[in-house]
Protein backbone atom coordinates (compact mmCIF):
# COMPACT_ATOMS: atom_id res chain seq x y z
CA UNK A 1 0.00 0.00 0.00
CA UNK A 2 2.79 2.66 1.11
CA UNK A 3 5.07 1.56 -1.56
CA UNK A 4 2.15 1.90 -4.01
CA UNK A 5 1.18 5.43 -3.13
CA UNK A 6 4.92 6.42 -2.77
CA UNK A 7 5.18 5.76 -6.41
CA UNK A 8 2.10 7.32 -7.66
CA UNK A 9 3.10 10.61 -6.37
CA UNK A 10 6.26 10.07 -7.71
CA UNK A 11 4.79 9.48 -11.20
CA UNK A 12 2.52 12.13 -11.01
CA UNK A 13 5.77 14.50 -10.19
CA UNK A 14 7.80 12.94 -12.90
CA UNK A 15 4.89 13.40 -15.37
CA UNK A 16 4.33 16.80 -14.32
CA UNK A 17 8.12 17.77 -14.46
CA UNK A 18 7.87 19.38 -17.72
CA UNK A 19 6.19 22.28 -16.58
CA UNK A 20 8.03 22.36 -13.29
CA UNK A 21 10.42 25.59 -13.21
CA UNK A 22 12.23 27.64 -11.00
CA UNK A 23 9.12 30.10 -9.88
CA UNK A 24 9.75 33.36 -9.46
CA UNK A 25 8.35 35.13 -6.07
CA UNK A 26 5.29 37.83 -5.70
CA UNK A 27 5.07 39.28 -1.95
CA UNK A 28 2.17 38.50 0.01
CA UNK A 29 1.09 41.11 2.30
CA UNK A 30 5.40 41.87 2.14
CA UNK A 31 6.31 38.03 1.72
CA UNK A 32 7.89 37.03 -1.15
CA UNK A 33 6.43 33.52 -2.04
CA UNK A 34 6.53 31.58 -4.76
CA UNK A 35 3.55 32.70 -7.44
CA UNK A 36 2.69 29.14 -7.92
CA UNK A 37 1.60 29.55 -4.60
CA UNK A 38 0.38 32.93 -5.09
CA UNK A 39 -2.11 31.83 -7.43
CA UNK A 40 -3.94 30.20 -5.07
CA UNK A 41 -3.57 32.42 -2.17
CA UNK A 42 -7.77 32.93 -1.30
CA UNK A 43 -7.73 29.38 -1.04
CA UNK A 44 -4.94 29.23 0.95
CA UNK A 45 -6.60 31.94 3.69
CA UNK A 46 -9.74 30.79 3.24
CA UNK A 47 -8.87 27.19 4.19
CA UNK A 48 -10.94 25.75 7.42
CA UNK A 49 -9.10 23.51 9.49
CA UNK A 50 -10.99 21.50 12.36
CA UNK A 51 -10.21 22.10 15.65
CA UNK A 52 -8.12 18.62 16.30
CA UNK A 53 -5.87 19.39 13.22
CA UNK A 54 -2.00 20.26 14.04
CA UNK A 55 0.07 22.65 12.49
CA UNK A 56 3.22 22.36 12.15
CA UNK A 57 5.28 26.26 11.58
CA UNK A 58 8.78 26.33 10.59
CA UNK A 59 10.67 28.46 8.41
CA UNK A 60 12.15 26.29 5.44
CA UNK A 61 14.67 24.18 6.86
CA UNK A 62 14.42 25.02 10.38
CA UNK A 63 13.70 21.04 10.95
CA UNK A 64 9.73 20.43 9.96
CA UNK A 65 10.07 16.86 8.93
CA UNK A 66 11.95 15.70 11.74
CA UNK A 67 9.24 17.37 13.76
CA UNK A 68 6.35 15.65 10.91
CA UNK A 69 7.67 12.41 11.80
CA UNK A 70 8.16 12.95 15.64
CA UNK A 71 4.47 13.64 15.62
CA UNK A 72 2.91 10.74 13.08
CA UNK A 73 4.68 8.22 15.33
CA UNK A 74 3.72 9.88 18.63
CA UNK A 75 -0.27 9.60 17.12
CA UNK A 76 0.30 6.64 16.24
CA UNK A 77 1.47 5.18 19.57
CA UNK A 78 5.42 4.73 17.93
CA UNK A 79 4.46 2.46 15.31
CA UNK A 80 7.08 2.91 12.81
CA UNK A 81 5.09 0.59 10.07
CA UNK A 82 2.19 2.53 10.71
CA UNK A 83 4.11 5.53 9.62
CA UNK A 84 5.41 4.01 6.60
CA UNK A 85 1.92 3.96 4.73
CA UNK A 86 3.30 6.83 2.79
CA UNK A 87 5.74 9.35 2.17
CA UNK A 88 5.59 12.46 4.46
CA UNK A 89 4.24 15.25 2.22
CA UNK A 90 1.54 12.59 1.58
CA UNK A 91 1.18 11.78 5.17
CA UNK A 92 1.31 15.62 6.63
CA UNK A 93 0.28 17.51 3.91
CA UNK A 94 2.20 20.94 3.44
CA UNK A 95 -0.76 23.50 3.09
CA UNK A 96 0.33 26.40 1.11
CA UNK A 97 1.95 24.37 -1.70
CA UNK A 98 0.53 24.39 -5.36
CA UNK A 99 2.54 21.93 -8.15
CA UNK A 100 0.98 21.80 -11.75
CA UNK A 101 -1.19 18.98 -12.29
CA UNK A 102 -1.33 16.04 -11.53
CA UNK A 103 0.37 16.71 -8.36
CA UNK A 104 -2.04 17.06 -5.37
CA UNK A 105 -1.64 20.50 -3.76
CA UNK A 106 -1.70 20.72 -0.02
CA UNK A 107 -5.35 21.84 -0.27
CA UNK A 108 -6.41 18.84 -1.95
CA UNK A 109 -4.74 16.56 0.12
CA UNK A 110 -6.49 17.75 3.04
CA UNK A 111 -9.66 17.26 1.23
CA UNK A 112 -9.41 13.78 1.48
CA UNK A 113 -8.30 13.12 5.17
CA UNK A 114 -9.73 12.91 7.84
CA UNK A 115 -9.16 15.44 11.17
CA UNK A 116 -6.78 15.65 12.95
CA UNK A 117 -4.42 16.11 10.25
CA UNK A 118 -0.92 17.18 10.85
CA UNK A 119 -0.55 20.18 8.46
CA UNK A 120 2.95 21.61 7.72
CA UNK A 121 2.86 25.80 6.90
CA UNK A 122 5.67 27.59 6.38
CA UNK A 123 4.18 30.84 6.16
CA UNK A 124 5.12 33.70 8.98
CA UNK A 125 2.01 34.39 11.40
CA UNK A 126 0.38 36.82 10.21
CA UNK A 127 0.14 34.82 7.06
CA UNK A 128 -1.53 31.85 8.50
CA UNK A 129 -5.08 31.35 7.88
CA UNK A 130 -7.19 33.05 10.27
CA UNK A 131 -9.29 29.46 10.49
CA UNK A 132 -6.53 28.02 12.78
CA UNK A 133 -6.62 31.03 15.22
CA UNK A 134 -10.56 30.99 15.02
CA UNK A 135 -10.51 27.16 16.22
CA UNK A 136 -7.66 27.46 18.50
CA UNK A 137 -5.68 24.69 16.65
CA UNK A 138 -2.68 23.37 18.35
CA UNK A 139 0.60 25.09 16.87
CA UNK A 140 4.18 23.41 16.81
CA UNK A 141 6.60 26.00 15.81
CA UNK A 142 10.07 25.02 15.51
CA UNK A 143 12.80 27.88 15.13
CA UNK A 144 16.28 27.11 13.92
CA UNK A 145 19.81 29.16 14.91
CA UNK A 146 19.86 31.53 11.71
CA UNK A 147 23.30 30.35 10.45
CA UNK A 148 22.73 26.91 10.33
CA UNK A 149 19.31 27.73 8.55
CA UNK A 150 20.55 29.30 6.09
CA UNK A 151 23.36 27.29 5.30
CA UNK A 152 20.58 24.70 4.85
CA UNK A 153 18.14 26.39 2.73
CA UNK A 154 21.26 27.70 0.55
CA UNK A 155 21.79 24.06 -0.06
CA UNK A 156 18.35 23.00 -0.53
CA UNK A 157 17.80 25.82 -3.16
CA UNK A 158 20.56 24.48 -5.09
CA UNK A 159 18.91 21.30 -5.15
CA UNK A 160 14.92 21.83 -5.60
CA UNK A 161 14.30 22.61 -8.86
CA UNK A 162 11.54 24.47 -8.22
CA UNK A 163 12.75 27.49 -5.85
CA UNK A 164 14.23 30.60 -7.05
CA UNK A 165 18.01 30.44 -8.12
CA UNK A 166 19.98 30.81 -5.34
CA UNK A 167 23.07 32.22 -6.80
CA UNK A 168 26.53 32.50 -5.25
CA UNK A 169 27.23 31.74 -1.48
CA UNK A 170 28.55 35.46 -0.63
CA UNK A 171 25.18 36.55 -2.62
CA UNK A 172 23.34 34.53 -0.75
CA UNK A 173 23.73 35.59 3.05
CA UNK A 174 22.77 39.09 1.65
CA UNK A 175 19.22 37.92 0.34
CA UNK A 176 18.62 36.11 3.66
CA UNK A 177 19.71 38.90 5.74
CA UNK A 178 17.24 41.27 3.49
CA UNK A 179 14.24 38.73 3.35
CA UNK A 180 14.54 38.29 -0.11
CA UNK A 181 14.29 34.47 -0.15
CA UNK A 182 11.06 32.28 -0.50
CA UNK A 183 8.88 33.04 2.95
CA UNK A 184 10.48 35.95 3.34
CA UNK A 185 12.79 37.10 6.38
CA UNK A 186 13.70 34.42 8.99
CA UNK A 187 14.03 37.33 11.49
CA UNK A 188 10.35 38.05 11.53
CA UNK A 189 9.05 34.79 11.16
CA UNK A 190 10.82 33.36 14.37
CA UNK A 191 9.82 36.49 16.22
CA UNK A 192 6.20 36.62 14.43
CA UNK A 193 5.80 33.32 16.65
CA UNK A 194 7.83 34.08 19.46
CA UNK A 195 5.69 37.09 19.94
CA UNK A 196 2.09 35.25 19.45
CA UNK A 197 3.04 32.31 21.92
CA UNK A 198 1.74 32.96 25.05
CA UNK A 199 -1.53 34.57 23.83
CA UNK A 200 -2.01 31.01 21.50
CA UNK A 201 -2.02 27.55 21.11
CA UNK A 202 1.66 27.34 20.43
CA UNK A 203 4.57 25.45 21.43
CA UNK A 204 7.80 26.79 20.34
CA UNK A 205 10.92 24.63 20.30
CA UNK A 206 14.19 24.68 18.56
CA UNK A 207 15.87 22.29 16.67
CA UNK A 208 19.24 22.95 18.91
CA UNK A 209 17.09 21.49 21.49
CA UNK A 210 15.88 18.66 19.55
CA UNK A 211 20.00 17.77 18.72
CA UNK A 212 20.82 17.87 22.17
CA UNK A 213 17.94 15.85 24.06
CA UNK A 214 15.48 14.59 21.91
CA UNK A 215 13.47 12.48 24.37
CA UNK A 216 12.80 15.32 26.17
CA UNK A 217 11.10 17.45 23.49
CA UNK A 218 9.86 14.51 22.21
CA UNK A 219 7.95 13.89 25.64
CA UNK A 220 7.13 17.70 25.25
CA UNK A 221 5.63 17.44 22.09
CA UNK A 222 3.24 14.62 23.60
CA UNK A 223 2.34 16.76 26.71
CA UNK A 224 1.45 19.70 24.66
CA UNK A 225 -1.31 17.18 22.20
CA UNK A 226 -2.75 15.97 25.15
CA UNK A 227 -1.11 12.21 24.26
CA UNK A 228 0.13 9.78 26.64
CA UNK A 229 2.71 6.85 25.09
CA UNK A 230 4.84 4.86 27.60
CA UNK A 231 9.15 4.94 28.36
CA UNK A 232 9.37 2.64 25.74
CA UNK A 233 7.22 3.97 23.19
CA UNK A 234 9.17 7.44 23.63
CA UNK A 235 12.38 5.37 23.15
CA UNK A 236 11.20 4.02 19.84
CA UNK A 237 10.16 7.19 18.91
CA UNK A 238 13.69 8.93 19.57
CA UNK A 239 15.44 5.72 17.93
CA UNK A 240 13.10 6.30 14.73
CA UNK A 241 14.10 9.74 14.26
CA UNK A 242 17.44 9.97 14.67
CA UNK A 243 18.86 11.46 11.39
CA UNK A 244 20.56 8.33 10.39
CA UNK A 245 17.44 6.59 10.31
CA UNK A 246 15.40 9.41 8.67
CA UNK A 247 17.90 9.36 6.13
CA UNK A 248 17.63 5.63 5.19
CA UNK A 249 14.08 5.65 5.30
CA UNK A 250 12.47 6.73 1.89
CA UNK A 251 9.10 7.02 3.63
CA UNK A 252 11.15 10.81 5.45
CA UNK A 253 13.70 11.16 3.01
CA UNK A 254 12.14 13.06 -0.09
CA UNK A 255 13.20 10.14 -2.29
CA UNK A 256 9.53 10.46 -3.28
CA UNK A 257 10.26 13.37 -5.00
CA UNK A 258 12.11 12.52 -8.63
CA UNK A 259 15.79 14.43 -9.41
CA UNK A 260 13.23 16.62 -11.65
CA UNK A 261 12.21 18.35 -9.46
CA UNK A 262 14.80 17.11 -5.73
CA UNK A 263 17.96 16.52 -7.51
CA UNK A 264 19.60 15.27 -4.24
CA UNK A 265 22.89 14.48 -6.68
CA UNK A 266 23.52 18.27 -5.45
CA UNK A 267 22.66 18.09 -2.35
CA UNK A 268 20.71 15.47 -0.52
CA UNK A 269 17.58 16.53 1.32
CA UNK A 270 18.80 14.97 4.89
CA UNK A 271 22.11 16.20 4.43
CA UNK A 272 23.77 16.64 7.77
CA UNK A 273 21.73 17.26 9.99
CA UNK A 274 24.30 18.81 12.29
CA UNK A 275 23.95 22.06 14.94
CA UNK A 276 27.23 24.20 13.87
CA UNK A 277 27.64 23.22 10.03
CA UNK A 278 27.85 26.85 9.57
CA UNK A 279 31.23 27.20 10.44
CA UNK A 280 32.49 25.26 7.80
CA UNK A 281 30.87 28.17 5.47
CA UNK A 282 31.32 31.19 6.75
CA UNK A 283 34.25 33.35 6.22
CA UNK A 284 35.58 35.81 9.66
CA UNK A 285 34.66 38.62 7.31
CA UNK A 286 30.90 37.17 6.70
CA UNK A 287 30.60 36.46 10.96
CA UNK A 288 31.36 39.61 11.24
CA UNK A 289 28.69 41.15 8.52
CA UNK A 290 26.34 38.95 9.89
CA UNK A 291 26.35 38.90 13.50
CA UNK A 292 26.50 42.88 13.37
CA UNK A 293 23.08 42.55 11.25
CA UNK A 294 21.49 39.96 13.80
CA UNK A 295 21.98 42.88 16.47
CA UNK A 296 20.01 44.54 14.83
CA UNK A 297 17.50 42.41 13.42
CA UNK A 298 17.07 40.65 16.86
CA UNK A 299 17.25 43.93 19.45
CA UNK A 300 13.13 44.19 20.25
CA UNK A 301 13.14 40.39 21.17
CA UNK A 302 15.04 37.84 23.23
CA UNK A 303 14.56 34.57 21.80
CA UNK A 304 16.80 31.82 23.33
CA UNK A 305 18.86 30.75 20.33
CA UNK A 306 21.95 29.31 21.71
CA UNK A 307 24.48 31.79 22.20
CA UNK A 308 27.71 28.88 21.21
CA UNK A 309 26.56 28.45 17.82
S1 LIG B 1 11.79 21.63 4.66
O1 LIG B 1 12.11 21.40 3.22
O2 LIG B 1 11.70 23.07 4.96
O3 LIG B 1 10.61 20.90 5.09
O4 LIG B 1 13.08 21.08 5.43
P1 LIG B 1 13.15 20.75 6.99
O5 LIG B 1 12.66 19.39 7.22
O6 LIG B 1 12.54 21.86 7.77
O7 LIG B 1 14.70 20.83 7.28
C1 LIG B 1 15.64 19.98 6.72
C2 LIG B 1 16.85 20.04 7.62
O8 LIG B 1 16.59 19.26 8.80
C3 LIG B 1 17.52 18.20 8.86
N1 LIG B 1 16.90 17.01 9.46
C4 LIG B 1 17.30 16.48 10.61
N2 LIG B 1 18.28 16.83 11.46
C5 LIG B 1 18.45 16.03 12.54
N3 LIG B 1 17.74 14.93 12.80
C6 LIG B 1 16.76 14.53 11.97
N4 LIG B 1 16.05 13.44 12.24
C7 LIG B 1 16.51 15.32 10.82
N5 LIG B 1 15.64 15.25 9.79
C8 LIG B 1 15.89 16.27 8.98
C9 LIG B 1 17.94 17.99 7.41
O9 LIG B 1 19.12 17.23 7.34
C10 LIG B 1 18.10 19.43 6.98
O10 LIG B 1 19.19 20.09 7.60
P2 LIG B 1 20.67 20.15 6.98
O11 LIG B 1 21.44 21.05 7.90
O12 LIG B 1 20.56 20.71 5.60
O13 LIG B 1 21.19 18.76 7.02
Amino acid sequence: MAEKEELTYKEAIQEASGSITRFPLIPVKGVPLMSYIVEIWDSIWAFSPDPSDILIATYPKAGTTWTQEIIDLLLHNGDAAACKRAPTPIRSPFLEINSPPPIPSGLDLLKNMNPPRLIKTHLPFHLVPPGFLEKNCKIIYVARNAKDNLVSYFYFDNMNLCQPEPGPWEGYIHKFMRGELSWGSWYDHVKGYWLEKEKRNILYLFYEDLKENPRHEVERIMRFLDLSVSDEVIDKIVENTTFKNMKDNPMTNYSCIPPSVFDQSISPFMRKGEVGDWKNHFTPEQIKIFEEDYEKQMKDVNIPFRSLI
